[in-house]
């Protein structure tokens, strides 16, 4: 709590990033605890806040500064799932309008997110390669494995650069009609989040891209998603539906990979600059 900096403040000629009234809230939320390969997303967050401040504010597709919207960075205090889930309520309480984002921590954090933040109808946009269906991982119903399993309950999920699957992920996918999956982005993901409720939650796990665009993440699996592709799937969303949170998670910063940190803070400016774009800027 003790740390000042904030998403995109340490720009060496700053914008405006922080207004009175701010249409963006992040919230950081370093939370590790049931990683099991690659460590270290707790450290996400300020790595991804340190790289913020080289993310350039203007927008080179949509041709505006998001920034411009106000953007304020929180880091609650949270000791485990349920102190998350009580801070994400309370900051959706402070902040009704804002699109808040929450910059994880390991996707364990997610079902704990949307459970503080959650919409009476919802759908949820889920980018990553593992479908984390599993009912209880490694002794644990709360691992990272599990929190798509947890965030069904909450409203139907499209999961896009899904391309590894256990059998007892298979064998559910089966008798459910919550979640559909997607290896690549194109026409038959669009249509599937077309088909979800209007209210939208987005979360992307940072081994939904190729581990040749992101590379420092627990379990990088071959295949997946370009930069682009995403930008697609954003666009697409933001045009459809109304977003009210997402999150990111799952990065593991490391400091000779200055590529994946960036990449993972330009996506959350991006998510942010379609949100600009396609709801603000249209009012
Ligand atoms: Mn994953």
């Amino acid at each position: 709590m003790t740390d000042p900096r904030g998403f995109l403040e340490d720009k060496v000629e700053p914008g405006a990033p922080t207004g009175e009234h701010n249409e963006f809230v992040l919230a950081m939320i370093p939370y590790e605890e049931t990683t099991t390969y690659g460590k270290g997303t707790a450290r996400a967050p300020e790595a991804i806040v340190d790289a913020s401040g080289h993310v350039e504010l203007f927008d080179e597709v949509l041709h505006l500064d998001a920034s411009r919207h106000g953007i304020l960075t929180l880091r609650p205090d949270i000791t485990n799932l349920d102190s998350i889930t009580r801070s994400a309520r309370e900051i959706r309480a402070a902040h009704p309008d804002a699109l808040l984002g929450f910059v994880g921590g390991e996707h364990s954090i997610t079902p704990a997110l949307i459970a503080g933040v959650a919409r009476e109808e919802m759908g949820v946009v889920w980018i990553d390669a593992h479908a984390d269906l599993r009912r209880s991982f490694h002794g644990s119903e709360q691992n990272h494995a599990c929190a798509g399993y947890h965030s069904m309950k909450f409203g139907p999920i499209v999961q896009i650069g899904i391309r590894t699957l256990a059998e007892e992920e298979w064998e559910l996918l089966k008798t459910t009609d919550r979640v559909t999956q997607f290896r690549e982005w194109g026409a038959a993901a669009a249509a599937a989040i077309d088909a979800l409720p209007d209210d939208i939650y987005i979360t992307m796990d940072a081994d939904g891209f190729s581990p040749e665009v992101v590379r420092a993440v627990g379990t990088p699996e071959p295949g997946g998603l370009y930069w682009q592709d995403v930008m697609d799937c954003l666009d697409h969303v933001f045009r459809k539906k109304n977003v009210f949170a997402f999150d990111t998670v799952e990065l593991c910063p490391h400091d000779d990979d200055l590529a994946s940190s960036f990449t993972i803070a330009r996506l959350v400016y991006k998510t942010m600059a379609y949100h600009a774009y396609h709801r603000l800027n249209a009012r």
